[in-house]
């Protein structure tokens, strides 16, 4: 197992400036040896509706995450890398293969007892919550997202990054009545929404957060998922196109980064069995914004595991 601390650099922290950090996540070590959480990527795209480049995420979250590696989160006053903290480089994908890709994927997953992924499009959290539910039976589901992507088919396709938690709730992968979705603000079928809350998923949507505030929507969150295990899902185009601009399907009314880091740091206490963090497209971000809030909200979760 990797032990935190200077031994998962390939420099010596106290001296290399952070431009000058290559490496994983955090600036990490490259490796195959797991540790108490594992970071991959997944780089799978092929399952976008509009704009494609989700593929080239993993590689932008990791360059901006060395913005994160030096000092503790400064509310919590910890550092997520007082625990073991393994990057394992990306997943093996199958070439314009989703389904393939999907078996891969849970296959790979399945090894990690906690797993926190950078994608790909949304499409990868079928086949990481197949993965989970092996260990855990049906979790609770923190999602953030412009999209309920609980649409029954994509294009007249079983699988699109629109229909992830569809599968999901149909497979009992996830309890609906234990899944709240933050920051919901696109067109959506009277149908898809109509099924979803028939399901029992609470639905928050962007306008909500900004009239009640994070806190109250980090309470009710709070509330409704208890102490049993759940998942984090945070797509960044919950973010407004403003803050996150590089994603495919962007919508405008979203949270400020800083409205989805008050409700993350509210959700301390919550019984995390993972996270992946999906939708970063590179080729649309401005000065690397999109690709820092991505990891950021990565390092704001980390933190929430952090002794
Ligand atoms: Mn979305």
């Amino acid at each position: 197992m990797v032990a935190p601390g200077e031994a998962c650099y390939p420099f010596r922290m106290s001296e290399t400036p952070t431009f000058a950090i290559e490496g994983g996540f955090f600036g990490l070590k490259m490796t195959e040896e797991p540790a108490d959480i594992v970071i991959a990527g997944v780089p799978l795209d092929i399952a976008t509706s509009n704009r494609p480049g989700a593929r080239f995420g993993p590689r932008a979250i990791r360059h901006a995450s060395r913005m994160l590696i030096d000092g503790n989160h400064p509310v919590a006053r910890r550092s997520p890398l007082a625990r073991p903290i393994a990057d394992l480089g990306n997943f093996a994908v199958a070439l314009g293969d989703i389904e393939a890709s999907f078996r891969l994927i849970e296959e790979q997953a399945g090894r990690f007892a906690h797993l926190v992924t950078l994608g790909g499009d949304h499409a990868i959290s079928l086949p990481l919550l197949r993965a989970l539910r092996r260990r855990h039976g049906p979790v609770g589901l923190v999602h953030f997202d412009a999209h309920v992507d609980t649409w029954p088919d994509s294009f007249g396709q079983p699988h699109g990054h629109g229909s992830c938690f569809y599968h999901a709730i149909r497979e009992r992968l996830v309890d609906p009545h234990r899944m709240i979705q933050i920051a919901i603000r696109s067109p959506v079928q009277n149908e898809v929404m109509g099924w979803t809350l028939a399901q029992g998923v609470t639905v928050v949507s962007a306008q909500e957060v900004h009239e009640q505030g994070p806190a109250a929507i980090a309470e009710r969150a709070r509330a409704l998922l208890g102490a049993s295990p759940c998942y984090l899902s945070f797509d960044i185009d919950a973010i407004d196109p403003a803050f996150a601009p590089g994603t495919g399907t962007p919508e405008i009314g979203g949270l400020a980064t800083w409205q989805a880091q008050a409700i993350l740091r509210g959700l301390q206490g919550l019984s995390f069995v993972g996270m992946d963090m999906v939708e970063v497209a590179p080729a649309y971000d401005q000065a690397e914004i999109t690709a820092l809030a991505a990891a950021t909200f990565v390092w704001e979760y980390l933190t929430l595991l952090a002794p």
